[in-house]
């Protein structure tokens, strides 16, 4: 396979200044003629010919300035064109058919309206166009097609001029004055209808703004218009970044490959995340429309106004980005929560891609294929580099230094190391040795020593990198840690420290202890790294109890079960140890349950028992088994232990009415929490108590919380329930995802079962990716079924890659990794993994995605 290195980088030959793309639209063969003004790159090499990317198309007519050309040739997908001069007009025409094209990538069908997604490399399969983000280009786009069909036509920019043609149908042109790369254009043709507001910049600019949906979703966008217009003013607020067209538009799509995608003023979005109400949308989706309406909208400014200079920049635009819309999040709610559930992603899912066959530093090296690499480490491991530059520089500082990176980037194809500088130069920072975290993979790891003496305690912190791929011996990070310590007599800490760690050991001292101070150390999770924290269990249960940071809080709670259950896992805990650690940890839960200082959405972070994947990351090799069978028993252990906590807990959370502020939401997390500890405890009391929240919901939340819950156990309710959602929602597509995903990810023993029914399931379609992430995501993730020994879970997903790989490559390749983490795993289930993935190398004619992922598992 071709592997594109990021040191290969050469500027482009030629430049295209402007591009006018005309359409003849259709749902199966659409004609497209695009007319190039090209012009010699001065940096690019001289006498070099014009070459043109391609993917699945093929020239129907070239002219060079305004002459037939017969005189071109294909070099494998580009089309090469030697041209004498520096500067010609080129007019190509190509016919695509949106019907045919399974894959989602460049112009496409969904539903009877056409759309388009040009990220990574989209435009290529749409006309022939040196389809790299450093060749910026103004667009203007014509239009013409079926009235009735699609009566509403939309691109980017500004709309110009539109009117009625010949044989029922419509034409309209639109221009973006603002250059752009070719991954950023966008086209939407259909029968929509708008929800509409406007927003007044401060610089008092009026923008119209519109979400455009399917008729009959109109009544589910009032949450993602009031996420976009805060949206816009916190960018003005914060990062004093102003919009800057006339017009924003955004459309949802039902068929889509990732969450939504940033074109330049026409933002379209998956529908999962535009469409909620309290009836068919969690409080989670609430929050996840928020997020991901603010990142694509953040994304005019740190991916649109300053682009990528190539894509092994990605995290340039996504880390930033992420981190933008993690920051806009935590000022619109509870930010020790938002906080705490960005640090449980990063672990769930990027922690597991650093430690296996698939780690990349969040700037990779190389790549097959770039759509393999738009993975939680160059989105959230990017986030928290980027983080860690403001805690070593302070939110004003920093500040400064992006205010000088857009100033200097503006309009420009920018790299990592232009953000860095601007960072370095704005915020007077020396960011030498921290570029290593743009170079090296992996999650640093750093063990803790904490002595006493005399009155000085003395920190000892020791990193270690470990190896990755490619990347054999690693040289020490910057580590920033806010840290403090706790006298024991008065249970108060000393003020906060900010360490910063940069050798392979260090050591800091601390005067003025009388005895053994408690340590709090990542507080706020300051770092993307493991601690090894020797902290006692009895100290865990101080910090979970005391400790003023709200993230440490949570994190003392997590560390004390972790530690217990690999414990557990690995077979050392006898009866005494094992009655030792579930008092520790039933004694600090009764106290996050009591304590009356802590609002309910808090509370409900710190009962979240650690996940599966994120005890596995602990554990070499790994006994999925093992770890779902004491956590689940541990679990029943508390649910029996503090059965009436949980079950007063129920009654009061239940009393709260339905409403979308802090207090309620806590509420409705907390209730199905106490519902999860009831299950194993007492499954007829749990089975009563979720058919009587199920029958009473009247939100999406409690409804799915009781049916998940019921999902998981046996009997006539779960069959009553089940059945009476899948009839409730029958036309609702995003609620019959749920539908899907609640039983393949459900703990009941008998889900491999369910999956193999649910995959006959005449609602079933490999065609749609929100489905088929649904079913299948959801199984891959639920351990004990996935990694049941007979192996049956590996073949379903193997199976699945093989059949889904000739309609969706992008999206058959991320059922992958599940399967790569084989080496982790204790030997007879790793040999099954690694059989599944042979299989499926073996298989002729995969597509590039997959045939990356699986030959970098099997490696
Ligand atoms: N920038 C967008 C990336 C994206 C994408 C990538 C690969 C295949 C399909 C895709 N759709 C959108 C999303 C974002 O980060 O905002
Ligand atoms: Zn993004």
């Amino acid at each position: 396979p071709q592997v594109i290195q990021r040191l290969d980088y050469r500027a482009p030959d030629w430049l295209v200044p402007d591009i006018t793309l005309e359409f003849a639209l259709s749902l199966d063969a659409t004609r497209v003629r695009a007319t190039l003004d090209v012009e010699r790159n001065a940096e690019g090499e001289t006498g070099a010919p014009l070459r043109l990317n391609g993917d699945g198309i093929a020239v129907a007519g070239l002219e060079v300035d305004g002459k037939a050309l017969n005189d071109w040739r294909m070099d494998g997908n580009d089309l090469v064109i030697d041209l004498s001069g520096d500067k010609h007009r080129v007019v190509i025409e190509t016919v695509i058919n949106p019907t045919a094209n399974t894959q989602l990538s460049g112009l496409y069908a969904s539903g009877g309206m056409l759309c388009t997604q040009c990220e990574a490399e989209g435009f290529r399969r749409i006309t022939f166009f040196p389809d790299r983000p450093d060749v910026l280009s103004r667009y203007r786009v014509r239009m013409i097609a079926d009235k009735a069909k699609f009566p509403v036509l939309l691109s980017n920019g500004n709309p110009v001029a539109s009117g009625d043609a010949h044989k029922n149908t419509h034409w309209a042109e639109w221009h973006d004055p603002w250059p752009k790369p070719s991954y950023l254009f966008a086209l939407v043709a259909g029968d929509l209808v708008a929800t509409r507001d406007t927003f007044t910049t401060r610089s008092g600019r009026k923008v119209d703004l519109a979400i455009w949906v399917r008729p009959g979703d109109e009544t589910r966008t009032d949450h993602a218009m009031r996420s976009l217009i805060a949206s816009m003013k916190w960018d003005e607020d914060v990062y004093g970044r102003e919009y800057d067209l006339d017009l924003f538009n955004i459309v949802a799509v039902a068929d889509f490959n990732a969450g939504a995608m940033e074109n330049k003023g026409l933002n379209i979005f998956n529908t999962r995340y535009i469409l909620a109400d309290p009836e068919t949308a969690n409080d989670g989706d609430y929050d996840a429309v928020e997020g991901v309406v603010a990142h694509e909208y953040f994304h005019n400014w740190s991916g649109n106004r300053v682009t990528c200079r190539d894509w092994f920049q990605l995290s340039l635009k996504e880390g930033f980005t992420v981190l933008r819309d993690q920051q806009f999040s935590a000022d619109r709610g509870s930010a020790p929560v938002k906080r705490i559930e960005d640090v449980r992603i990063l672990r769930a899912a990027q922690f597991p891609e650093d430690s296996g066959p698939l780690a990349h530093p969040i700037r990779p090296d190389s790549y097959q294929e770039i759509s393999n690499f738009y993975t939680a480490t160059v989105y959230n491991k990017g986030a928290e580099v980027i983080r860690m530059m403001t805690v070593l520089a302070g939110a004003e500082r920093f500040r400064k230094g992006t205010d000088l990176y857009f100033d200097r980037h503006d309009g420009q194809a920018a790299t990592c190391e232009d953000f860095v500088k601007a960072i370095e130069d704005g915020a007077g920072l020396d960011l030498t040795q921290f570029r290593r975290w743009y170079q090296q993979a992996g999650t640093p790891h750093v063990a803790v020593t904490l002595t006493h003496a005399g009155e000085t305690a003395t920190l000892t912190l020791r990193q270690t990198v470990p190896a990755t791929p490619g990347q054999p011996d690693k040289q020490p990070m910057v580590i920033p840690l806010r840290t403090a310590l706790f006298d024991r007599a008065t249970g108060a800490n000393r003020g906060e420290h900010l360490l910063v760690l940069t050798g392979e050991e260090q050591t800091f001292t601390f005067d003025g202890f009388a005895e053994l101070p408690v340590l709090s150390i990542n507080r706020g999770f300051s770092a993307p790294v493991a601690i090894d924290n020797p902290s006692s269990d009895a100290d865990l249960v101080f910090l979970a109890a005391n400790d003023d940071d709200p993230f440490a809080r949570y994190e003392a709670m997590q560390q004390l079960v972790v530690r217990h259950l690999v414990a557990a896992v690995g077979g050392q805990l006898d009866d005494a140890a094992r009655s030792a650690g579930r008092a520790a940890i039933g004694k600090a839960l009764a106290a996050v349950l009591a304590d009356p200082a802590l609002d309910d959405l808090m509370r409900g972070e710190l009962v979240i028992l650690p996940g599966e994947t994120y005890i596995a990351e602990q554990l070499s090799p790994v006994d999925p088994g093992r770890i779902r069978a004491e956590r689940e028993a541990l679990k029943a252990w508390l649910g029996t232990t503090l059965a009436s906590e949980w079950k007063a807990l129920h009654d009061r959370t239940s009393a709260v009415p339905y409403g979308l502020e802090a207090a309620a939401r806590g509420a409705r997390k907390l209730k199905t929490q106490a519902l999860v500890y009831l299950a194993p405890a007492d499954p007829a009391e749990a089975v009563a108590r979720a058919s009587a929240q199920y029958a009473a919901a009247d939100n999406m939340t409690d409804r799915q919380g009781a049916l998940m819950v019921l999902c998981g156990l046996d009997g006539a309710e779960r069959e009553a329930a089940l059945a009476d959602f899948h009839q409730r929602f029958a036309d609702n597509a995003l609620v019959i995802d749920k539908w899907f995903s609640l039983q393949a990810g459900s703990l009941h023993p008998r889900a491999i079962e369910h999956l193999k029914a649910l995959a006959k399931h005449p609602d079933f379609t490999l065609t749609n990716p929100n489905r088929v992430r649904a079913l299948y995501m959801a199984f891959a993730a639920n351990t004990a079924a996935f990694h049941d020994p007979s192996g049956e879970g590996y073949r379903i997903i193997a199976d699945l890659i093989l059949a889904l790989d000739p309609i969706n490559g992008n999206v058959a390749a991320r059922f992958v990794a599940p399967l790569g983490r084989w080496r982790k795993i204790e030997p007879a289930r790793a040999a099954l993994m690694r059989a599944e993935l042979e299989r499926i190398a073996a298989h002729s004619g995969l597509s590039r995605d997959v045939t990356e992922q699986v030959g970098k598992s099997l490696e």
